[in-house]
């Protein structure tokens, strides 16, 4: 009887675990509420789109991979306007409890004219935004995780101006590394995108959840607490590369430069601190190209600029 008590107790505040996900989103002055998912889906009306766990998904073939849950949604899932350009922030429950490993923002245009009643394992995603190992060592460096956390256990990220307009998903991901398997947290959004571009992405950036990740991918398999792990300074982000890089996987910079000898622009994660006369890879649109902690090239690819968007991660754009 005490011990059933207890149960209960547990699923009425699910948040007592050390687990959780995307509770609301906010766009401009707009704040969106968040799915419940400990509470009855009848009547919900979110533009996130059902979930079902605050516990993580241990396995990249997890048939829930793409939105944490079968992938459908109800009559009365709502789509958030938005202009391609504009900031879009996802809010985690608080305080968010894994610091170690990275940060991913995927999007997936829907068919037609809605993405409501569309599976969201049918999608092909692309990767808008990612943010793995900032600084230090894979045993006790500064995360993506970590940065989300210092913010408010949030991440803004931004919608891509180039993108075409229509119907999307979107899909914010904090993976956590401190124990193995790898957990994923992955939740995602309806969008209405207006004011874009013509850049479709290429097949090169396109994946599917489950598909876009491997067991074996060494950014999913990586022990944070091995002896090698106290003197590897590159972490390599799981999935696609970026949209807008042209096909072309995040390179880690070494310190006698690019290993890369591609001449189109490479994302540095990773690098010898930047001298007056930049040599290294230039950052393409959307990359990051300073902040605290950033070492990475802080030159953009023509004809982008590098603006500061807080005080710890600046864009080319
Ligand atoms: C921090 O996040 C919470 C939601 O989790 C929000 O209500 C609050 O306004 C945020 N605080 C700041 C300073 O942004
Ligand atoms: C790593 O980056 C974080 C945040 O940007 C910063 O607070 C910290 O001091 C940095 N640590 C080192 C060793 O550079
Ligand atoms: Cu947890």
């Amino acid at each position: 009887m005490f011990k059933q008590v207890v149960a209960l107790a547990l699923m009425a505040f699910p948040q007592a675990l050390a687990h959780g996900g995307v509770l609301s989103i906010a766009i401009g002055n707009t704040w969106y509420n968040g799915w419940a998912p400990y509470d009855s889906p009848t009547g919900q009306t979110t533009i996130i789109r059902p979930w079902s766990s605050y516990n993580p998904i241990q396995d990249a073939t997890d048939p829930t991979l793409s939105c944490n849950d079968d992938g459908t949604s109800g009559a009365l899932q709502l789509t958030a306007p938005i202009t391609a350009g504009e900031k879009i922030t996802a809010y985690w429950n608080q305080v968010w409890p894994h610091p170690y490993g990275p940060m991913l923002v995927y999007m997936a245009q829907c068919p037609g004219t809605t993405c409501t009643g569309v599976n969201s394992d049918t999608l092909s995603w692309f990767k808008i935004d990612e943010s793995g190992l900032i600084n230090g060592t894979i045993y006790d460096g500064f995360w993506g995780d970590g940065l989300m956390i210092a913010d408010n256990s949030s991440w803004t990220t931004t919608i891509p101006s180039t993108i075409p307009n229509g119907p999307y998903l979107i899909r914010f991901e904090t993976i956590a590394l401190h124990s193995l398997p790898a957990q994923l947290y992955p939740e995602c959004a309806q969008l209405m995108v207006t004011g874009g571009g013509s850049l479709a992405p290429t097949t090169a950036e396109l994946v599917k959840f489950p598909g876009a990740y491997s067991n074996t991918d060494p950014g999913l398999t990586v022990d944070i607490y091995s002896n090698a792990a106290q003197t590897e300074t590159t972490y390599p982000i799981p999935g696609p590369p970026l949209y807008g890089s042209n096909g072309v996987t995040s390179t880690p910079a070494s310190p006698s430069g690019p290993s890369s000898t591609s001449s189109v622009p490479t994302t540095s994660i990773s690098s010898s601190a930047p001298s007056s006369t930049p040599t290294g890879p230039v950052v393409p649109e959307y990359g990051q190209c300073g902040g605290i902690g950033f070492t990475g090239s802080t030159t953009c690819a023509s004809p982008f600029k590098c603006n500061v968007v807080n005080a710890y991660y600046s864009q080319c754009y």
